[in-house]
């Protein structure tokens, strides 16, 4: 081989390389920002059914992305007024019964907006359950009284009313976090 087809085939071989990386780089979400805990006043901050406080001084990581729609963690959330939701929910400004599944999606998923008020379908614990999209897990603030004392959501979140819980048949002393698989329904 001559050495200029060696030079040529390295050089195709880099660029296959990093074209790759940069694919890979694509798909990868890492934090924007990330927020000061700060300590809630007294009476703030529900920490009803495994909601999380913010601790004083701990850092937290804040996301605009989110890994590409697919796995998740479900976490349990109420819509209903002086739940652990905070406000009413961002797609309609309205508060939810917790006996209909409905969920808040991390914020990249939630994308501006562009799933409110769509189902999507949430598979765990071997059965499948169809919810609709109402609210925003916001991964970009908390520890603030808005979002009721509790940190920023992680950017994998589905966080669903017991009615999501329910149907897919998690027994309520396991209620909490569960790996799931959602997608568009
Ligand atoms: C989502 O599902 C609910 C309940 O089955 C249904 O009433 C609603 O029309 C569906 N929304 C969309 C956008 O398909
Ligand atoms: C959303 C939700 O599941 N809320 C529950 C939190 O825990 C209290 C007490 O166990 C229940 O009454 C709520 O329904």
């Amino acid at each position: 081989m001559s050495k200029n087809s060696c030079i040529l085939i390295l050089l195709a071989l880099l660029i296959v390389i990093t074209s790759r990386l940069e694919i890979v780089g694509a798909q990868t979400c890492r934090p924007s920002g990330k927020i000061k805990g700060k300590k809630a006043p007294p009476g703030e901050c529900n920490q009803e059914n495994y909601s999380d406080c913010c601790k004083q001084g701990k850092l937290y990581p804040t996301y605009t992305c989110s890994p590409p729609v697919g796995r998740a963690v479900l976490t349990l959330n109420s819509f209903e007024k002086d739940g652990d939701g905070g406000g009413p929910s961002e797609c309609d400004n309205n508060y939810h019964s917790d006996d209909t599944p409905v969920v808040a999606l991390s914020t990249g998923w939630f994308n501006h907006e562009q799933r409110c008020m769509n189902n999507i379908t949430i598979t765990g614990n071997g059965r499948t359950v169809v919810a609709m999209v109402v609210d925003e897990c916001d991964s970009t603030m908390g520890c603030d009284d808005e979002h009721d004392y509790q940190p920023p959501c992680p950017n994998n979140i589905v966080d669903a009313s017991k009615a999501v819980w329910k149907a897919l048949g998690v027994s309520e002393d396991n209620w909490g976090e569960l790996d799931i698989v959602w997608s568009d329904a």
